[in-house]
This record gives structure tokens, C-alpha cells and sequence, in this order.
């Protein structure tokens, strides 16, 4: 017979020091951060396909029903027909990202990164012993509203679990601190669902036993449990019904990108002379790839003129490498996209789409490339943009590496109708930058001109065959393109 030792309480913390941030419908928030003729309205952010689904809903949305996860028709039939459904666009996603997590590293190193939009930190030694939690809590949330200007829940608890049913109980935009000694009252009363790690048929289980809060489950002995979810889910739901979780926020996290850059005394003049500074940089680079060992997919070099103006270009090999000269290779041909005709003051190169393994690498063909840059043929290039967003699904999104779908900061690519979905950055010459509202039949499209820092703007539609329609790069928080390498660095 299998005997199940009953869990022992573990030490806790004094005081509700493990802080909860999670951003507020943060992939809507950020279309309507950007895009303000959206803000007040439902938003749904997910796949365009007969068959996509909800990535998210924004509050507006939700109102009417919309989720996560749910079939994007159907989130549709339940919204008014003002709703706007956009493509994700993970590159201005990421970009955010940064910037709510600064907002925490402003306060402490301890900071663990989950998703996206959601973090553990460890505020022990940010709050001094008289320190106010609540008062710490509240100047994060406004720091991650300054930086990003989206708004942000925080929970603070002595656990990580508490502290996540905190943040939960306080969205959107506020804070809840469950101190220790009103730790019981919080957790006593929530439905056992609201637990993570109680999936629905643990949940049905317990419904039949007539376990529906938090309090019911406390009262069932251990065994009860174990029949219920076996044995390490029995004994994980017996310590969670007591607020037993010790686990530390830990901050080890998985390279994202590699790479080095240097400004110059003097600025470089020539192609001879950048290509052979751009060589040296490569060099450095490589050697930071080499001390992870890993291989790297994507190169990007950044270029930063004499006039202040920085340029990004990116290569994608059709496979990971560790071949030096097939990096160095790529990294030059990113800066030939660059097409440099001033003088440089600063050259990067860094490595991204980083993996353990390098795969053989197979003598280069140019077809078979993704360059990042704008080229006038589309095809080969990357997957159309809005086409594979049924891998929007449930599952957590990835914000690592450069999206291969998005123009990235590699400069304007010539629309072609079939690249275009709803969401996506665009710009013309007559009338600057905008997004893709709709895409007409006809091959026309519905572009609303306005950023952040305009206003609503005016929707126009254009005709891609006699005006110059480009994709273009999404913006971060500042209003500034999204550069691959910010992006990578979340
Ligand atoms: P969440 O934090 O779970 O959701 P949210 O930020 O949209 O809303 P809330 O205010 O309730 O926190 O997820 C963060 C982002 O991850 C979300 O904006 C979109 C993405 N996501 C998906 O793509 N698919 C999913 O099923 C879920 C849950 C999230
Ligand atoms: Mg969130």
C-alpha cells in the first residue's frame, strides 16, 4: 500500500512582501492605448479565420460575454456590431511588456517574469520594516502607468498563491494587499475554481462532494482529496486550501537574444571601413552566442547615423546555426538592406530566435531566405500576416523573438492585399501612419491615420494598386518603432 505523508505547514513570510502584477486585458489595452479611436469600445484581439480564436476581449467586450479562448465567431455574434477585431501583433506587445516589468525592477532585482503581462516580485527588502505595502504597491502601479500607459493590477501576498488571488480580486487597475492575519478570511471565501491547478473535472468532482469554496475544501480529510485528484494533486489542494505555498520568486530566465553594439569616437565614413567595424561587433557578439552555446536563427544589425536616425535590418536563415560564417555572412547582408549612405556613429549585430540545438546547416539559398527588410517581392518571404493566428490559442503567447508575420523595425514592405489584416501597421506618403481597419473585397483598404499621440483619427479607404500603401513596423509605449532586439529583451 502507497502511504501519502500529510503535508506540513512550511514557514511563511510575516508580511505580504510576494507582490502579483498582471496587466489589464493587455493585448486589447495596448490597440487601445494606440489606437485611440478604440478606447471606450469592445475590442477583440485574435485570428480573422472561419475558425480563430479570442486571444483577448477588451472590458468593453467582456460585457457582452467575449473570453479568451472562445471561437471568434462567436464572440463576434455576441458583441455589438461597433466591435473592432484586430490581429495581435506580438512585436508592440512585447515592447509594453518591457516596460511593465520595468516598472517592478524600478523597486527590486526579485522579479519573475510568467508571461507576457504577469509577474512575481519579491518586495522583502524594497519595503522596509515600516514601509506601507499598500503605498509601495500603489507607486508600482502608477510607475507601470507612466511607463506604458496601460493600467495594471497588483496583489500582494505572503505567497505567490496569495498573491495572485489578490491581483486577480483586484481588476482591473487596482490593488489588494491580504495581510497575513486576513489571509484566512481571503481564501475561506473564493470559489474552489478561482484555484489554480483545480481544472474542471477536479472541479466537478468536488461539486458532487458539495466542495464549492474554499472553506468546504479545508474541511475534507486528506484521503478525501487524494480520491478526488490523486496523490501530488490530493496533496497539492490540501496545502493550497491552507495558503501552504513557500515557493521563492525565483528570476533565472532563458536567453532571449545575444549580441553586442559600440559607438564610435569618430563617425565611420565608407563602406569599407563600416563593413570592417561591422566585422569586430560580429565578433564580440559571437562571443557571447558561443559562452550560451547556442545556435541563433535571426540576425540583426542596428545602424545609428550621424543624424541621430537609427536603422534596424534582419536576416532569418531558414534554420538555426552556429556556422560563424554563416552569421557573419547574414549580418552583413542585414547591413547592406540598411542601405547606409551617412556617416555611422554606433554598429550593433545580435542574435536572436536562439535555440540549444544548431541544426546542420545547409549550403545557403537565397530563396529560401526571410530577409526582414523591404524587398519588392513578398513571396518567399514570411507568412502573410493574420493568416496562422489559430496558434493565438490558449496557450501562453511568445513574445521571443522577432515576429516573423510583422514587417518588424526592418523598414517598409509594399502592400500586397493578401498581407494585409485587420490591425496591422500601414503607412502612406499622403497621409502617415495608420491601421488596417478592413480589407474590401475589392482589394481596397480601410486604414484609420492616427497613433497615440494624435487623437481619433479619420479612416480613409486606399487603393494599394495606385497609392503607396506600406507595412510598417508597430510603435512601443514612447510612440518610437519597435526594434527586433527591444523586443527580444523581455
Ligand atoms: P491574461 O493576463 O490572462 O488576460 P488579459 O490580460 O487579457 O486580461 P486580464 O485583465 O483578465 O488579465 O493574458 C494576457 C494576454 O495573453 C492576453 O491579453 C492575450 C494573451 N492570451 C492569449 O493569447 N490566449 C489566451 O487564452 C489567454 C488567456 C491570454
Ligand atoms: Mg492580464
Amino acid at each position: 500500500m502507497n502511504l501519502v505523508r500529510v503535508p506540513l505547514a512550511p514557514v511563511l513570510r510575516a508580511r505580504a512582501t510576494v507582490a502579483h502584477l498582471d496587466a489589464d486585458a493587455f493585448f486589447a489595452s495596448v490597440e487601445q492605448h494606440q489606437r485611440p479611436s478604440l478606447r471606450g469600445r469592445p475590442v477583440l484581439v485574435g485570428g480573422v479565420g472561419p475558425r480563430s480564436v479570442v486571444a483577448t476581449a477588451s472590458y468593453e467586450a467582456r460585457r457582452f460575454g467575449a473570453r479568451s479562448a472562445m471561437p471568434m465567431e462567436l464572440a463576434r455574434r455576441l458583441c455589438p456590431s461597433s466591435t473592432v477585431v484586430v490581429v495581435p501583433r506580438f512585436a508592440a506587445y512585447a515592447a509594453y511588456s518591457a516596460r511593465i516589468m520595468a516598472a517592478l525592477r524600478e523597486v527590486t532585482d526579485l522579479v519573475e517574469p510568467v508571461s507576457i503581462d504577469e509577474a512575481y516580485a519579491d518586495l522583502g527588502a524594497a519595503a522596509g520594516q515600516d514601509m506601507d505595502l499598500e503605498e509601495l504597491a500603489l507607486g508600482i502601479r502608477e510607475r507601470a502607468r507612466e511607463l506604458s500607459g496601460l493600467s495594471v493590477s497588483i496583489g500582494l501576498g505572503r505567497s505567490k498563491l496569495v498573491a495572485k488571488l489578490a491581483s486577480e480580486d483586484a481588476k482591473p487597475g487596482g490593488v489588494r494587499v491580504v495581510d497575513p492575519d486576513d489571509e484566512d478570511d481571503f481564501l475561506l471565501a473564493l470559489p474552489v475554481r478561482a484555484l489554480a491547478g483545480v481544472g474542471p473535472v477536479s472541479a466537478a468532482r468536488l461539486d458532487e462532494l458539495g466542495v464549492s469554496t474554499v472553506a468546504d475544501l479545508r474541511r475534507q480529510p486528506l484521503d478525501t482529496l487524494l480520491m478526488v485528484a490523486g496523490e501530488a494533486g490530493g496533496t497539492n489542494l490540501y496545502r493550497i486550501a491552507r495558503g501552504w505555498d513557500d515557493r521563492p520568486v525565483t528570476t533565472v530566465r532563458e536567453r532571449k537574444s545575444a549580441g553586442a553594439e559600440h559607438t564610435f569616437d569618430t563617425d565611420l565614413h565608407g563602406r569599407a571601413a563600416i563593413s570592417r567595424e561591422l566585422d569586430r561587433v560580429v565578433d564580440s557578439a559571437l562571443a557571447r552566442l558561443e559562452r550560451h552555446a547556442v545556435a541563433a536563427r535571426t540576425v540583426v544589425v542596428k545602424v545609428r547615423l550621424s543624424s541621430f536616425t537609427t536603422l534596424t535590418r534582419s536576416v532569418t536563415l531558414p534554420r538555426p546555426t552556429s556556422d560563424e560564417g554563416a552569421l557573419r555572412a547574414a549580418a552583413h547582408r542585414a547591413l547592406e538592406l540598411a542601405e547606409v549612405t551617412e556617416p555611422v556613429r554606433l554598429l550593433g549585430t545580435s542574435f536572436h530566435a536562439l535555440s540549444e540545438h544548431a541544426q546542420l546547416m545547409l549550403p545557403l539559398d537565397d530563396e529560401a531566405e526571410h530577409p526582414g527588410a523591404g524587398t519588392a517581392a513578398p513571396s518567399p518571404g514570411p507568412v502573410p500576416a493574420g493568416q496562422d493566428l489559430a496558434a493565438t490559442g490558449p496557450a501562453a503567447p511568445d513574445p521571443g523573438g522577432p515576429d516573423p508575420a510583422l514587417p518588424g523595425a526592418a523598414g517598409p514592405v509594399r502592400v500586397v492585399a493578401a498581407d494585409v489584416a485587420p490591425g496591422l501597421d500601414v503607412e502612406t506618403a499622403a497621409h502617415g501612419r495608420g491601421w488596417v481597419v478592413r480589407v474590401g473585397d475589392d482589394g481596397r483598404v480601410a486604414v484609420r491615420f492616427e497613433t497615440a499621440r494624435t487623437g481619433p483619427g479619420y479612416q480613409r479607404w486606399v487603393d494599394p494598386e495606385t497609392e503607396d500603401l506600406v507595412l510598417v513596423a508597430p510603435l512601443g509605449p514612447d510612440g518610437e518603432p519597435v526594434l527586433p532586439s527591444e523586443a527580444d529583451e523581455t
